[in-house]
C-alpha cells in the first residue's frame, strides 16, 4: 500500500491554519488527489470542522484534547478516513494552543507508523497582530509571559515559519517581521504567504514536498509553564438554534454577534469564531485580536430563517465571564433580527495540563 502523506499545519490561534489547510485541500484535489482533514480542539462543537465539511471536504475530529494528549485517536481517526475515503493527502490541524507537536506527533508517527505515513515538514503559521509584539518584547501584547511562550516554542520546533496574512501587510511591516522571525530562529527557513488571496502559496506548497531530514527538532521546554500558558485561556464552545418567522440576514447577524462580543470580553482575544449553519447556505465570523474588526471569513449573502449556530471561543479571561457574555448576548443579538435563540451545547473551561501519550525526548525516526 502506498503510505499516505500526513500535512500537519501549526501556528497559535487565529494564524490562518484552517484557511491553508482550505487552500492546501483544494490545491491537492485540482491535481487529482484525494484529500482528507483531522481537526482537533480540547471540546466538541467546531466552527472549523463545520466550516471544512461544508466546503466539501472529508473531516473527521479529535475533540476533548490536543492530538499529543490523544495520539492513538489520531491515529485511529486516520484509519477511519483511509477506509471511506482512500486519501492520497491527509490534512491535520492541531490546536492553536498546542505546541512540543514535533516531540509528541511528528516523531512518533514516523517511528511508530514510518510504514503507513509518510510525515510532510512541519511548518507553523506566523500570525502577525500578535507575533509582532511577542518577537518585539512588547509588553501589553495582550497575553501573558506563559502564553507568550507557547507561542515562541510553536515557531521554535518548525521547519519552516510562515509569515501569514501578507495581503494586509505593508513592505515595511512586511519587512520588519521578516527580520524579527529570522533573528529570533535563524537556522529557520522563513516565506510568506496568504492564506487568502495565494499569494506565496505556491512556494509554501512546494516546502511541504520536499523530503530530507525535517520534523526532528525536539522542544527544551518546560511542561509547567507551557501547561500554565495553556491555562490562561478561557475557552469556550457554544452551539444554538437560532429560529425567526422573517428571514434575517446571516452575515450581518454573525459579524455583530462577533464584533459585541468584542465589545464585551476584558481580555485579549486570540480567536472569536461564529459559524451559523442554514439548510441552504452558511457564513463564518472571525475575530482574531482585540485590537482587530470582526470580519467574514465565509459570507454567504443570503437570508435565512432557520440556522445551527455554533460560537469558539479563545480568550485571555476567566472561561465562567465567557459563559456568561456569549450566552447573554447570542439570545440579544438574535432578537434584534427578529430571532429566537435556543442554548443546545455548552462548554467552558481553563485547557487542564497536556500529558502526552508519547514523548520523544530525542529525535529517533
Ligand atoms: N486578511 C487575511 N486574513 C486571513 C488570512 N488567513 C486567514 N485569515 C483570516 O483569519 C481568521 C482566522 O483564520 P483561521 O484559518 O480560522 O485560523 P486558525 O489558525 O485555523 O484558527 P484556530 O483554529 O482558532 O486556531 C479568519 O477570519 C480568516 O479569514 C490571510 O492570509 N489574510
Ligand atoms: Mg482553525
Amino acid at each position: 500500500m502506498r503510505p499516505l502523506r500526513f500535512i500537519m499545519l501549526g501556528g497559535f490561534l487565529g494564524a490562518g491554519k484552517t484557511t491553508t489547510l482550505a487552500r492546501l485541500a483544494s490545491h491537492y484535489q485540482a491535481q487529482g488527489l484525494k484529500v482528507a482533514l483531522v481537526t482537533n480542539d480540547q471540546a466538541q462543537d467546531l466552527v472549523d470542522t463545520n466550516f471544512l465539511r461544508s466546503r466539501g471536504f472529508a473531516v473527521e475530529e479529535v475533540a476533548g484534547a490536543c492530538f499529543c494528549c490523544r495520539f492513538d485517536e489520531l491515529v485511529d481517526k486516520v484509519r477511519s478516513l483511509e477506509a471511506a475515503n482512500r486519501p492520497d493527502v491527509l490534512l491535520a490541524e492541531p490546536v492553536g494552543s498546542c505546541t512540543d507537536l514535533v516531540a509528541t506527533v511528528v516523531q512518533p508517527l514516523r517511528d511508530l507508523y514510518g510504514h503507513r505515513f509518510e510525515v510532510a515538514p512541519y511548518a507553523v503559521l506566523f500570525k502577525p497582530s500578535h507575533g509582532l509584539k511577542i518577537l518585539k518584547g512588547e509588553s501589553g501584547g495582550g497575553f501573558s509571559p506563559k502564553a507568550e511562550y507557547i507561542f515562541r516554542k510553536q515557531l521554535e520546533e518548525a521547519d519552516a515559519i510562515v509569515i501569514n496574512r501578507l495581503d494586509e501587510l505593508t513592505p515595511k511591516l512586511t519587512a520588519e517581521l521578516f527580520e524579527l522571525v529570522e533573528r529570533a530562529f535563524p537556522t529557520t527557513p522563513v516565506l510568506k504567504m496568504s492564506a487568502k488571496t495565494g499569494e506565496g502559496f505556491e512556494l509554501f506548497a512546494a516546502f511541504l514536498e520536499q523530503e530530507g531530514t525535517f520534523g526532528r527538532k525536539i522542544l527544551d521546554i518546560d511542561y509547567d509553564i507551557y501547561a500554565e500558558g495553556e491555562a490562561e485561556l478561557g475557552w469556550l464552545n457554544a452551539g444554538f438554534t437560532v429560529t425567526a418567522t422573517t428571514p434575517f440576514a446571516l452575515d450581518d447577524l454573525l459579524l455583530e454577534l462577533i464584533e459585541r462580543l468584542r465589545g464585551s470580553l476584558s481580555g485579549e482575544v486570540a480567536h472569536l469564531k461564529a459559524i451559523g449553519l442554514g439548510e441552504t447556505s452558511f457564513a463564518v465570523a472571525n475575530l482574531i485580536a482585540s485590537a482587530a474588526a470582526a470580519e467574514l471569513s465565509m459570507s454567504c449573502r443570503n437570508t435565512t430563517s432557520e440556522i445551527e449556530l455554533i460560537v469558539n471561543a479563545r480568550v485571555a479571561t476567566d472561561p465562567a465571564q465567557l459563559e456568561s457574555e456569549v450566552t447573554q448576548l447570542v439570545p440579544a443579538v438574535c432578537q434584534k433580527f427578529g430571532a429566537t435563540a435556543e442554548l443546545c451545547s455548552l462548554q467552558s473551561f481553563r485547557p487542564g495540563r497536556p500529558t502526552p501519550t508519547h514523548r520523544y525526548a530525542k529525535a529517533k525516526a
